[in-house]
């Protein structure tokens, strides 16, 4: 069965978004629709995706919207989603009466209530939907009437697919960076924090090079006198062990 997923996030980032502006809101995946998106591609079903963030703005999507014959829609929603999710079912209603909407995510699972009053929701899948989804598509596809509110099924995730990340173009999320302007470690982009980190791994390396097992290491096979020249003398052995174990002799 054909089932186009939606994905609502522009209330941060808004329209015209996507893999343009350098932000997380604007590039992330949502592993939400990727998962059920990816479970729905196992069960056998056509799998297509809208994401408002790649588009110029509401007529845009109606007119793809008014372009499809999609029978069945799956709208995610987080809370701050949510106006635009109802605003996105309203234009498939419009444009596409005989569509079948199913509403799922974070905010049909905790404001169940006010889901459940909306009319354009054919059908309100609450909490995990990777098992519930293909098997409500599965029903649809075979012509019967699912109840309207379901709850989805936890699924086994060791049996679940791997989020479909294809289904969203990866490579906007991978080129933007979850916390712009922080340096990488050891290499940062101008190239900076990596003199301040080469002179701190230098004194972590000298201060471990004088513990007194480091130390009684290095002189048990002393290094021959290049590695000395290039590299450090060696450092001094411990003293109180030396002294207790004179001490300890000298009792003998
Ligand atoms: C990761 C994450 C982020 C990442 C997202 C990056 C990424 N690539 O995923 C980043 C850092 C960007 C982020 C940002 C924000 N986040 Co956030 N985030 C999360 C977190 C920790 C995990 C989300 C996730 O991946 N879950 C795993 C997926 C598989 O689960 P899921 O999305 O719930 O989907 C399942 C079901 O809901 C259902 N389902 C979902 N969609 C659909 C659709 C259909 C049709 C069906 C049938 C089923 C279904 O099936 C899915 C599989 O089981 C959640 C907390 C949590 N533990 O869930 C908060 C959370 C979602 N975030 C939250 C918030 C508030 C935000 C921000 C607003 C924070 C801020 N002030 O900026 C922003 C908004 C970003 C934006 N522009 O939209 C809240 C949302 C609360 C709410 N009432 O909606 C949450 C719940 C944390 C919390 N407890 O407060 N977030």
């Amino acid at each position: 069965m054909r089932v186009t997923l939606v994905f609502p996030g522009i209330a941060l980032p808004g329209f015209d978004s996507f893999n343009k502006r350098p932000s997380v809101d604007a590039n992330f995946i949502d592993h939400g629709l990727a998962s059920v998106g990816a479970a729905a591609k196992a069960a056998g079903h056509d799998v297509g995706l809208i994401d408002l963030r790649a588009l110029t703005g509401w007529d845009h999507f109606r007119s793809l919207v008014r372009a499809s014959d999609t029978p069945v829609w799956g709208i995610t929603s987080w809370s701050l989603h949510y106006p635009d999710a109802v605003r996105a079912m309203r234009i498939i209603k419009e444009e596409r009466p005989e569509a079948t909407i199913v509403l799922g995510g974070v905010h049909a699972t905790i404001n169940t209530r006010q889901v459940l009053n909306n009319a354009l929701a054919d059908h309100i899948v609450t909490k995990e939907g990777e098992v519930t989804f293909p098997q409500l598509l599965a029903t649809l596809d075979a012509g019967e009437r699912p109840p309207r509110l379901i709850q989805g099924e936890p699924p086994d995730l060791d049996a679940i697919p791997w989020v479909d990340r294809e289904l969203f173009d990866v490579s906007a999320e991978l080129r933007t960076p979850m916390v712009p302007g922080l340096p990488l470690p050891f290499i940062s982009d101008g190239g900076s924090a990596l003199i301040v980190t080469l002179a701190a791994v230098g004194l972590l390396a000298t201060f471990a090079r004088a513990e007194p097992d480091a130390s009684r290491a290095l002189h048990g096979r002393p290094p021959d006198r290049w590695v000395r020249l290039l590299w450090a003398p060696l450092p001094p052995l411990p003293r109180t062990r030396r002294k207790a174990e004179r001490t300890t002799e000298g009792r003998r």
